[in-house]
Protein backbone atom coordinates (compact mmCIF):
# COMPACT_ATOMS: atom_id res chain seq x y z
CA UNK A 1 0.00 0.00 0.00
CA UNK A 2 1.16 3.03 -0.96
CA UNK A 3 1.10 6.10 1.82
CA UNK A 4 -0.12 8.57 -0.35
CA UNK A 5 -2.78 8.80 -3.08
CA UNK A 6 -3.37 11.26 -5.85
CA UNK A 7 -7.00 12.47 -6.35
CA UNK A 8 -8.96 13.94 -8.73
CA UNK A 9 -9.06 17.90 -8.29
CA UNK A 10 -12.66 18.01 -10.08
CA UNK A 11 -13.69 16.51 -6.70
CA UNK A 12 -16.10 18.03 -5.28
CA UNK A 13 -16.50 20.39 -7.62
CA UNK A 14 -13.23 21.40 -8.25
CA UNK A 15 -13.92 24.30 -5.59
CA UNK A 16 -12.75 24.21 -1.94
CA UNK A 17 -15.07 22.14 -0.93
CA UNK A 18 -11.97 19.90 -2.01
CA UNK A 19 -10.37 20.02 1.27
CA UNK A 20 -7.36 19.04 -0.79
CA UNK A 21 -7.82 21.96 -2.96
CA UNK A 22 -7.99 24.28 0.01
CA UNK A 23 -4.66 22.57 1.43
CA UNK A 24 -3.20 23.00 -1.87
CA UNK A 25 -3.87 26.77 -1.48
CA UNK A 26 -2.83 27.13 2.09
CA UNK A 27 0.28 24.72 1.66
CA UNK A 28 1.22 27.15 -1.09
CA UNK A 29 0.48 30.39 0.78
CA UNK A 30 3.28 29.29 3.35
CA UNK A 31 5.49 28.64 0.54
CA UNK A 32 4.98 32.48 -1.02
CA UNK A 33 5.66 33.99 1.82
CA UNK A 34 8.86 32.59 1.96
CA UNK A 35 12.16 34.44 0.73
CA UNK A 36 13.50 33.74 -2.78
CA UNK A 37 16.57 32.52 -2.26
CA UNK A 38 15.18 30.05 0.89
CA UNK A 39 15.32 26.37 -0.97
CA UNK A 40 11.89 25.22 0.11
CA UNK A 41 10.05 28.41 -1.33
CA UNK A 42 7.27 28.65 -4.10
CA UNK A 43 10.05 31.04 -5.87
CA UNK A 44 13.03 29.09 -5.78
CA UNK A 45 10.58 25.95 -6.68
CA UNK A 46 9.75 27.75 -9.66
CA UNK A 47 13.49 29.03 -10.65
CA UNK A 48 14.60 24.79 -10.45
CA UNK A 49 11.88 24.23 -13.67
CA UNK A 50 13.10 27.89 -15.18
CA UNK A 51 13.59 31.54 -14.48
CA UNK A 52 14.35 34.53 -16.16
CA UNK A 53 14.78 36.78 -12.48
CA UNK A 54 17.88 38.61 -14.53
CA UNK A 55 15.63 39.84 -17.71
CA UNK A 56 14.30 43.09 -17.93
CA UNK A 57 10.79 43.56 -18.84
CA UNK A 58 8.42 40.81 -19.57
CA UNK A 59 8.62 37.88 -18.84
CA UNK A 60 11.49 39.09 -16.60
CA UNK A 61 10.22 38.04 -13.41
CA UNK A 62 9.90 42.05 -12.11
CA UNK A 63 7.49 43.04 -14.47
CA UNK A 64 5.45 39.83 -13.60
CA UNK A 65 1.68 41.69 -12.88
CA UNK A 66 0.72 40.81 -9.23
CA UNK A 67 -0.72 38.30 -8.41
CA UNK A 68 1.37 36.50 -7.03
CA UNK A 69 3.76 39.30 -6.19
CA UNK A 70 6.94 37.41 -7.87
CA UNK A 71 10.58 38.66 -5.84
CA UNK A 72 13.74 38.94 -7.47
CA UNK A 73 16.03 39.24 -3.82
CA UNK A 74 17.49 37.83 -1.78
CA UNK A 75 19.45 36.14 -4.86
CA UNK A 76 21.18 32.68 -3.45
CA UNK A 77 24.40 32.19 -3.69
CA UNK A 78 26.02 31.19 -7.56
CA UNK A 79 26.29 27.38 -6.14
CA UNK A 80 22.65 26.98 -5.43
CA UNK A 81 21.30 28.27 -8.54
CA UNK A 82 23.66 26.48 -10.50
CA UNK A 83 22.76 23.53 -8.76
CA UNK A 84 19.59 23.75 -8.64
CA UNK A 85 18.31 26.22 -10.97
CA UNK A 86 16.81 26.20 -14.77
CA UNK A 87 16.86 21.98 -14.73
CA UNK A 88 13.48 21.50 -16.55
CA UNK A 89 14.05 18.61 -19.18
CA UNK A 90 12.31 19.48 -22.25
CA UNK A 91 12.26 17.77 -25.85
CA UNK A 92 13.73 15.00 -24.35
CA UNK A 93 13.40 11.49 -23.65
CA UNK A 94 14.31 13.03 -19.50
CA UNK A 95 11.16 14.76 -19.96
CA UNK A 96 8.82 12.17 -17.91
CA UNK A 97 11.44 11.35 -15.22
CA UNK A 98 12.85 14.65 -14.53
CA UNK A 99 8.66 16.25 -14.12
CA UNK A 100 8.15 12.86 -11.87
CA UNK A 101 10.97 13.79 -9.27
CA UNK A 102 10.09 17.43 -9.31
CA UNK A 103 6.18 16.69 -8.83
CA UNK A 104 7.69 14.52 -5.40
CA UNK A 105 10.17 17.74 -4.49
CA UNK A 106 7.48 19.97 -4.32
CA UNK A 107 4.42 17.79 -3.36
CA UNK A 108 6.77 16.69 0.22
CA UNK A 109 7.14 20.69 0.72
CA UNK A 110 4.01 21.56 0.45
CA UNK A 111 2.57 18.36 2.31
CA UNK A 112 5.04 19.74 4.81
CA UNK A 113 3.62 22.98 5.16
CA UNK A 114 -0.05 22.08 5.13
CA UNK A 115 0.67 19.55 7.99
CA UNK A 116 2.30 22.46 10.11
CA UNK A 117 -0.71 24.06 10.12
CA UNK A 118 -2.94 21.38 11.06
CA UNK A 119 -3.75 19.36 7.93
CA UNK A 120 -3.81 16.00 6.75
CA UNK A 121 -0.44 14.32 7.43
CA UNK A 122 -0.95 12.11 3.91
CA UNK A 123 -2.30 15.05 1.64
CA UNK A 124 -1.25 14.47 -1.92
CA UNK A 125 -0.73 16.43 -5.13
CA UNK A 126 -4.63 16.84 -7.54
CA UNK A 127 -4.20 15.96 -10.78
CA UNK A 128 -6.47 18.03 -13.61
CA UNK A 129 -7.58 15.62 -15.95
CA UNK A 130 -9.29 17.80 -18.68
CA UNK A 131 -10.30 14.97 -20.47
CA UNK A 132 -12.93 13.86 -17.90
CA UNK A 133 -16.16 13.89 -17.76
CA UNK A 134 -18.69 17.53 -17.96
CA UNK A 135 -16.78 20.50 -17.27
CA UNK A 136 -13.27 18.72 -16.30
CA UNK A 137 -12.25 20.23 -19.52
CA UNK A 138 -12.61 23.52 -17.43
CA UNK A 139 -10.46 24.38 -14.82
CA UNK A 140 -11.02 23.69 -11.55
CA UNK A 141 -12.92 26.68 -10.21
CA UNK A 142 -11.06 26.94 -6.86
CA UNK A 143 -7.85 28.54 -8.98
CA UNK A 144 -10.24 31.28 -10.23
CA UNK A 145 -11.66 32.53 -6.72
CA UNK A 146 -10.14 35.62 -6.13
CA UNK A 147 -10.06 34.93 -1.87
CA UNK A 148 -10.52 32.02 0.08
CA UNK A 149 -13.59 30.83 1.90
CA UNK A 150 -12.02 32.96 4.60
CA UNK A 151 -12.16 36.10 2.65
CA UNK A 152 -7.91 35.98 2.92
CA UNK A 153 -6.76 35.96 -0.79
CA UNK A 154 -5.87 32.76 -2.60
CA UNK A 155 -2.79 31.92 -3.07
CA UNK A 156 -3.95 29.68 -6.46
CA UNK A 157 -4.95 32.86 -8.25
CA UNK A 158 -2.80 34.70 -10.86
CA UNK A 159 -3.62 37.59 -12.96
CA UNK A 160 -1.19 36.40 -16.07
CA UNK A 161 -3.72 33.26 -17.00
CA UNK A 162 -5.51 34.55 -20.38
CA UNK A 163 -6.89 31.02 -22.49
CA UNK A 164 -7.28 30.06 -25.63
CA UNK A 165 -9.20 33.24 -26.12
CA UNK A 166 -7.37 35.85 -24.99
CA UNK A 167 -10.32 36.18 -22.17
CA UNK A 168 -9.48 34.73 -18.84
CA UNK A 169 -11.99 32.05 -19.42
CA UNK A 170 -9.26 29.19 -18.51
CA UNK A 171 -10.55 25.65 -20.43
CA UNK A 172 -8.88 22.85 -22.33
CA UNK A 173 -10.10 22.90 -26.33
CA UNK A 174 -10.41 18.79 -26.94
CA UNK A 175 -10.02 18.40 -29.75
CA UNK A 176 -6.83 19.28 -31.12
CA UNK A 177 -6.11 18.53 -27.37
CA UNK A 178 -6.14 14.41 -26.88
CA UNK A 179 -4.57 11.71 -25.59
CA UNK A 180 -3.74 9.68 -28.79
CA UNK A 181 0.19 9.55 -27.57
CA UNK A 182 -1.16 6.72 -25.22
CA UNK A 183 -1.77 4.90 -28.64
CA UNK A 184 2.23 5.14 -28.61
CA UNK A 185 4.05 1.74 -28.73
CA UNK A 186 7.71 3.00 -28.13
CA UNK A 187 9.09 5.28 -25.61
CA UNK A 188 11.55 6.35 -27.98
CA UNK A 189 13.03 5.54 -31.14
CA UNK A 190 16.29 4.14 -31.03
CA UNK A 191 19.02 5.82 -30.11
CA UNK A 192 18.98 8.71 -32.68
CA UNK A 193 17.28 12.04 -33.81
CA UNK A 194 16.27 10.42 -37.04
CA UNK A 195 13.38 8.52 -36.07
CA UNK A 196 9.92 9.74 -34.60
CA UNK A 197 10.12 10.73 -31.04
CA UNK A 198 7.63 8.21 -30.10
CA UNK A 199 5.62 8.69 -26.40
CA UNK A 200 8.57 10.08 -24.33
CA UNK A 201 10.39 11.42 -26.69
CA UNK A 202 14.13 11.22 -27.97
CA UNK A 203 17.39 10.18 -26.98
CA UNK A 204 19.18 13.35 -25.85
CA UNK A 205 21.70 14.53 -23.54
CA UNK A 206 20.97 17.18 -20.67
CA UNK A 207 17.79 19.03 -22.36
CA UNK A 208 16.68 22.46 -20.61
CA UNK A 209 15.53 23.85 -24.57
CA UNK A 210 14.92 23.02 -28.18
CA UNK A 211 14.98 20.43 -30.32
CA UNK A 212 11.86 17.71 -30.89
CA UNK A 213 9.13 17.09 -27.62
CA UNK A 214 7.72 13.51 -27.66
CA UNK A 215 3.94 12.84 -28.29
CA UNK A 216 3.66 12.98 -24.62
CA UNK A 217 5.19 16.05 -24.33
CA UNK A 218 3.97 17.72 -27.35
CA UNK A 219 0.11 16.91 -26.88
CA UNK A 220 -1.37 17.26 -24.34
CA UNK A 221 1.44 19.02 -22.06
CA UNK A 222 2.42 21.54 -24.37
CA UNK A 223 -0.68 22.35 -25.52
CA UNK A 224 -2.25 22.84 -22.36
CA UNK A 225 0.41 24.99 -20.98
CA UNK A 226 -0.28 27.51 -24.07
CA UNK A 227 -3.89 27.15 -23.99
CA UNK A 228 -3.86 28.18 -20.17
CA UNK A 229 -1.26 30.48 -20.59
CA UNK A 230 -2.22 31.82 -23.74
CA UNK A 231 -2.12 35.79 -24.60
CA UNK A 232 -3.55 38.96 -22.61
CA UNK A 233 -6.36 41.05 -24.21
CA UNK A 234 -4.02 43.68 -25.69
CA UNK A 235 -1.90 41.36 -26.86
CA UNK A 236 1.21 42.60 -24.77
CA UNK A 237 2.03 39.87 -22.54
CA UNK A 238 1.23 36.39 -22.33
CA UNK A 239 0.32 34.36 -19.82
CA UNK A 240 2.78 32.61 -17.03
CA UNK A 241 1.69 29.19 -18.09
CA UNK A 242 2.58 29.73 -21.92
CA UNK A 243 6.62 29.87 -21.33
CA UNK A 244 8.81 27.63 -18.86
CA UNK A 245 10.85 30.01 -17.55
CA UNK A 246 7.61 31.70 -15.51
CA UNK A 247 5.34 28.24 -16.33
CA UNK A 248 6.09 27.11 -12.18
CA UNK A 249 4.83 30.34 -10.81
CA UNK A 250 1.42 29.48 -11.62
CA UNK A 251 -0.09 27.03 -8.83
CA UNK A 252 -2.16 24.89 -12.07
CA UNK A 253 1.43 23.71 -13.31
CA UNK A 254 1.64 21.41 -10.76
CA UNK A 255 -1.60 20.05 -11.02
CA UNK A 256 -1.24 19.78 -14.90
CA UNK A 257 2.13 18.02 -14.41
CA UNK A 258 0.22 15.56 -11.64
CA UNK A 259 -2.24 14.27 -14.83
CA UNK A 260 1.24 13.88 -17.23
CA UNK A 261 2.42 12.14 -14.54
CA UNK A 262 -0.44 9.57 -14.44
CA UNK A 263 -0.72 9.31 -18.07
CA UNK A 264 2.84 8.22 -17.74
CA UNK A 265 1.66 5.68 -15.28
CA UNK A 266 -0.93 4.66 -17.24
CA UNK A 267 0.86 4.20 -20.22
CA UNK A 268 3.13 2.19 -18.94
CA UNK A 269 -0.04 -0.21 -17.13
CA UNK A 270 -0.95 -0.86 -20.44
CA UNK A 271 2.12 -3.05 -20.90
CA UNK A 272 4.42 -0.30 -22.70
CA UNK A 273 8.02 -0.49 -21.10
CA UNK A 274 10.43 2.26 -20.71
CA UNK A 275 13.66 2.73 -22.13
CA UNK A 276 16.26 -0.07 -20.78
CA UNK A 277 18.87 1.92 -22.61
CA UNK A 278 22.08 2.86 -19.51
CA UNK A 279 21.93 6.41 -21.01
CA UNK A 280 18.31 6.81 -19.70
CA UNK A 281 17.71 4.98 -16.58
CA UNK A 282 21.07 6.79 -15.52
CA UNK A 283 20.71 9.67 -16.28
CA UNK A 284 22.31 12.70 -18.04
CA UNK A 285 24.99 13.20 -14.76
CA UNK A 286 26.76 9.85 -15.53
CA UNK A 287 27.77 10.81 -18.75
CA UNK A 288 29.28 13.97 -16.70
CA UNK A 289 26.58 16.18 -17.54
CA UNK A 290 24.27 18.24 -14.56
CA UNK A 291 22.38 15.73 -12.01
CA UNK A 292 18.98 15.80 -11.25
CA UNK A 293 18.28 17.03 -7.68
CA UNK A 294 15.29 17.89 -5.88
CA UNK A 295 15.39 20.30 -2.19
CA UNK A 296 13.32 17.86 -0.29
CA UNK A 297 12.04 18.92 3.75
CA UNK A 298 14.73 16.61 4.58
CA UNK A 299 17.85 17.53 2.25
CA UNK A 300 18.73 17.28 -0.99
CA UNK A 301 17.52 14.13 -3.23
CA UNK A 302 19.59 13.77 -6.16
CA UNK A 303 17.58 10.92 -8.27
CA UNK A 304 17.68 9.16 -11.74
CA UNK A 305 15.54 7.97 -14.28
CA UNK A 306 15.58 4.71 -12.69
CA UNK A 307 14.93 5.94 -9.37
CA UNK A 308 11.67 6.82 -10.63
CA UNK A 309 10.79 4.36 -13.72
CA UNK A 310 7.22 3.37 -12.18
CA UNK A 311 4.68 3.88 -9.25
CA UNK A 312 5.41 0.23 -7.34
CA UNK A 313 8.99 1.58 -6.71
CA UNK A 314 7.47 4.99 -5.39
CA UNK A 315 5.03 5.56 -2.28
CA UNK A 316 2.27 7.72 -3.98
CA UNK A 317 -0.74 6.03 -6.30
CA UNK A 318 -3.76 7.30 -8.41
CA UNK A 319 -6.75 6.97 -7.56
CA UNK A 320 -7.84 6.55 -10.88
CA UNK A 321 -5.05 5.32 -13.67
CA UNK A 322 -7.85 4.89 -16.83
CA UNK A 323 -7.00 7.33 -19.33
CA UNK A 324 -10.56 7.27 -21.28
CA UNK A 325 -10.40 4.64 -24.13
CA UNK A 326 -8.84 6.55 -27.35
CA UNK A 327 -9.89 4.83 -30.39
CA UNK A 328 -6.82 4.36 -32.18
CA UNK A 329 -6.88 5.72 -35.70
CA UNK A 330 -7.33 4.22 -38.45
CA UNK A 331 -3.57 4.01 -39.33
CA UNK A 332 -3.33 3.44 -35.60
CA UNK A 333 -4.75 0.27 -35.99
CA UNK A 334 -2.99 -2.46 -38.63
CA UNK A 335 -5.57 -4.48 -39.01
CA UNK A 336 -7.82 -1.63 -40.13
CA UNK A 337 -5.15 0.01 -42.17
CA UNK A 338 -4.62 -3.07 -44.49
CA UNK A 339 -8.28 -3.16 -44.82
CA UNK A 340 -8.73 0.50 -46.23
CA UNK A 341 -5.60 -0.06 -48.11
CA UNK A 342 -7.16 -2.98 -49.93
CA UNK A 343 -5.06 -5.78 -48.60
CA UNK A 344 -6.43 -9.66 -49.27
CA UNK A 345 -6.82 -11.42 -45.30
CA UNK A 346 -5.91 -8.43 -43.53
CA UNK A 347 -4.73 -9.24 -40.00
CA UNK A 348 -7.36 -9.73 -37.11
CA UNK A 349 -5.65 -8.21 -34.25
CA UNK A 350 -4.60 -4.71 -33.45
CA UNK A 351 -0.94 -4.39 -33.49
CA UNK A 352 1.60 -1.26 -32.31
CA UNK A 353 1.09 1.19 -34.80
CA UNK A 354 5.04 2.57 -33.93
CA UNK A 355 8.39 1.18 -36.04
CA UNK A 356 11.59 1.30 -34.79
CA UNK A 357 13.73 2.18 -37.89
CA UNK A 358 15.37 5.03 -39.58
CA UNK A 359 13.42 8.21 -41.64
CA UNK A 360 14.07 8.80 -45.72
CA UNK A 361 13.53 12.34 -46.52
CA UNK A 362 10.82 11.93 -49.39
CA UNK A 363 10.94 15.56 -49.96
CA UNK A 364 11.05 19.32 -48.92
CA UNK A 365 9.86 22.83 -49.53
CA UNK A 366 12.90 25.49 -50.72
CA UNK A 367 12.32 28.25 -48.29
CA UNK A 368 11.63 29.01 -44.55
CA UNK A 369 8.75 30.75 -43.84
CA UNK A 370 7.17 33.68 -42.04
CA UNK A 371 4.39 32.82 -40.27
CA UNK A 372 2.10 35.81 -40.08
CA UNK A 373 -1.75 35.90 -38.74
CA UNK A 374 -2.86 34.57 -42.45
CA UNK A 375 -0.38 31.92 -42.16
CA UNK A 376 2.18 30.32 -44.32
CA UNK A 377 1.98 27.86 -47.40
CA UNK A 378 4.47 25.80 -48.87
CA UNK A 379 5.03 23.34 -51.53
CA UNK A 380 6.57 20.31 -50.52
CA UNK A 381 8.47 18.45 -53.94
CA UNK A 382 8.88 15.22 -53.81
CA UNK A 383 11.54 12.96 -54.94
CA UNK A 384 10.08 11.20 -57.76
CA UNK A 385 12.45 7.97 -56.58
CA UNK A 386 11.10 7.64 -52.98
CA UNK A 387 7.78 8.23 -53.72
CA UNK A 388 7.75 5.24 -55.80
CA UNK A 389 8.87 3.17 -52.82
CA UNK A 390 6.10 4.94 -50.84
CA UNK A 391 3.22 4.48 -53.09
CA UNK A 392 4.57 0.54 -53.79
CA UNK A 393 4.64 0.00 -50.25
CA UNK A 394 1.43 1.11 -50.15
CA UNK A 395 -0.52 -0.80 -53.19
CA UNK A 396 1.47 -3.69 -52.06
CA UNK A 397 1.10 -3.83 -48.34
CA UNK A 398 -0.34 -7.19 -46.99
CA UNK A 399 0.56 -8.22 -43.82
CA UNK A 400 3.98 -9.97 -45.19
CA UNK A 401 4.60 -6.66 -46.28
CA UNK A 402 3.78 -3.68 -44.09
CA UNK A 403 3.06 -0.51 -45.51
CA UNK A 404 5.27 2.38 -44.83
CA UNK A 405 4.36 5.02 -42.45
CA UNK A 406 4.80 8.60 -42.90
CA UNK A 407 5.75 12.02 -41.29
CA UNK A 408 5.78 15.84 -41.65
CA UNK A 409 8.50 18.11 -39.90
CA UNK A 410 8.32 21.29 -39.26
CA UNK A 411 12.03 22.18 -38.57
CA UNK A 412 13.54 24.88 -37.23
CA UNK A 413 10.64 26.61 -35.71
CA UNK A 414 12.20 30.13 -34.28
CA UNK A 415 10.25 33.16 -32.48
CA UNK A 416 9.72 35.36 -29.53
CA UNK A 417 6.15 34.44 -27.98
CA UNK A 418 5.65 30.70 -26.97
CA UNK A 419 2.19 31.57 -26.40
CA UNK A 420 0.30 30.35 -29.95
CA UNK A 421 -0.60 26.90 -31.74
CA UNK A 422 -0.31 26.32 -35.13
CA UNK A 423 -2.71 23.87 -37.21
CA UNK A 424 -1.12 22.26 -39.98
CA UNK A 425 -2.66 20.60 -42.79
CA UNK A 426 -1.78 18.69 -45.98
CA UNK A 427 -4.02 18.80 -49.18
CA UNK A 428 -6.50 20.63 -46.98
CA UNK A 429 -6.84 17.56 -44.69
CA UNK A 430 -5.94 18.23 -40.89
CA UNK A 431 -2.50 16.72 -40.07
CA UNK A 432 -2.17 18.17 -36.50
CA UNK A 433 -1.69 20.95 -34.15
CA UNK A 434 1.54 21.94 -32.44
CA UNK A 435 1.94 24.54 -29.81
CA UNK A 436 5.19 26.44 -29.36
CA UNK A 437 5.92 26.05 -25.47
CA UNK A 438 9.97 27.08 -24.95
CA UNK A 439 10.23 28.66 -28.55
CA UNK A 440 11.82 31.60 -27.29
CA UNK A 441 14.29 30.06 -25.43
CA UNK A 442 15.01 27.65 -27.94
CA UNK A 443 15.20 30.35 -30.71
CA UNK A 444 17.98 32.25 -28.71
CA UNK A 445 21.45 31.93 -30.01
CA UNK A 446 23.34 31.89 -26.85
CA UNK A 447 21.27 29.34 -25.95
CA UNK A 448 21.79 25.44 -25.94
CA UNK A 449 21.41 24.97 -29.12
CA UNK A 450 22.50 27.90 -30.74
CA UNK A 451 19.20 29.20 -31.41
CA UNK A 452 18.24 26.67 -33.80
CA UNK A 453 14.46 26.56 -32.39
CA UNK A 454 11.90 23.88 -32.03
CA UNK A 455 11.72 20.91 -34.15
CA UNK A 456 7.92 19.35 -34.28
CA UNK A 457 7.30 15.92 -36.22
CA UNK A 458 3.54 14.81 -36.77
CA UNK A 459 2.21 11.46 -37.63
CA UNK A 460 0.37 12.39 -41.08
CA UNK A 461 0.50 8.06 -42.49
CA UNK A 462 -3.61 8.44 -42.47
CA UNK A 463 -3.93 11.74 -44.56
CA UNK A 464 -1.33 10.23 -47.59
CA UNK A 465 -3.27 6.90 -47.24
CA UNK A 466 -5.96 8.92 -47.79
CA UNK A 467 -4.28 10.94 -50.61
CA UNK A 468 -2.95 7.65 -51.98
CA UNK A 469 -6.51 6.12 -52.27
CA UNK A 470 -7.97 8.96 -54.24
CA UNK A 471 -4.47 9.04 -56.80
CA UNK A 472 -3.69 12.57 -55.34
CA UNK A 473 -0.41 11.34 -54.17
CA UNK A 474 1.25 10.91 -57.96
CA UNK A 475 1.01 14.92 -58.54
CA UNK A 476 4.33 15.00 -57.28
CA UNK A 477 3.88 17.59 -54.56
CA UNK A 478 2.04 18.14 -51.48
CA UNK A 479 0.61 21.63 -50.51
CA UNK A 480 0.77 22.32 -46.62
CA UNK A 481 -0.33 25.24 -44.80
CA UNK A 482 0.56 26.35 -41.66
CA UNK A 483 -2.42 28.50 -39.60
CA UNK A 484 -1.68 30.21 -35.88
CA UNK A 485 -5.06 29.40 -33.64
CA UNK A 486 -5.47 33.23 -33.44
CA UNK A 487 -3.42 36.64 -34.76
CA UNK A 488 0.17 36.91 -33.97
CA UNK A 489 2.09 40.13 -33.32
CA UNK A 490 4.63 41.76 -35.30
CA UNK A 491 7.07 41.08 -32.64
CA UNK A 492 6.83 37.20 -32.39
CA UNK A 493 8.55 37.15 -35.45
CA UNK A 494 7.27 33.58 -35.78
CA UNK A 495 8.99 31.60 -38.77
CA UNK A 496 9.67 27.68 -40.02
CA UNK A 497 13.02 26.97 -41.38
CA UNK A 498 11.85 24.24 -43.52
CA UNK A 499 8.64 21.72 -44.23
CA UNK A 500 9.98 18.60 -44.61
CA UNK A 501 8.08 14.89 -45.02
CA UNK A 502 9.24 11.61 -44.66
CA UNK A 503 9.07 8.09 -45.19
CA UNK A 504 9.32 5.32 -42.45
CA UNK A 505 9.68 1.65 -43.73
CA UNK A 506 9.17 -1.96 -41.55
CA UNK A 507 12.98 -3.18 -41.86
CU1 LIG B 1 5.12 21.50 -18.24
Amino acid sequence: MSSYTRTNAWNNGGTFDNPTLLWYAKGVGVMQSRALNDSSSWWFFAAIHGEYIGESGYPGWGSIPAPPQVPTSPMPSQSDQEKFWDQCQHQSWYFPPWHRGYLLALEAQVREAVISLGGPSDWALPYWDYFGPGDEFEIPPAFTEQNLPDGSPNPLFVNARYGPNSDGNIFIPIPPVSQNCENNTLYTGSNTQTRPPGFGGPSTGFSHSGGMSGNLESNPHNQVHVDVGGNSPDGDIWGLMSDPGIAALDPIFYIHHCNIDRMWAAWNDKGNGNPTDPNWLSGPAASGEREFIMPMPYGDWVYTPADVNSLSQLDYTYDDMSTAFVAPRPSENLALRLKKLGAARPAETVSGADMDSELELVGANDKALKIKSSGARATVNLDSGVQDKLTSSLAEASEASLPDRVYLQLENVRGNRDSYKLDVSVNQQKAGTVALFGLRRASQPDGEHGGEGLNFMLDITEVIDNLFLSNTLDEGALDVRIVPNQAVTDSSDLSVGRVSVYRQGRQ
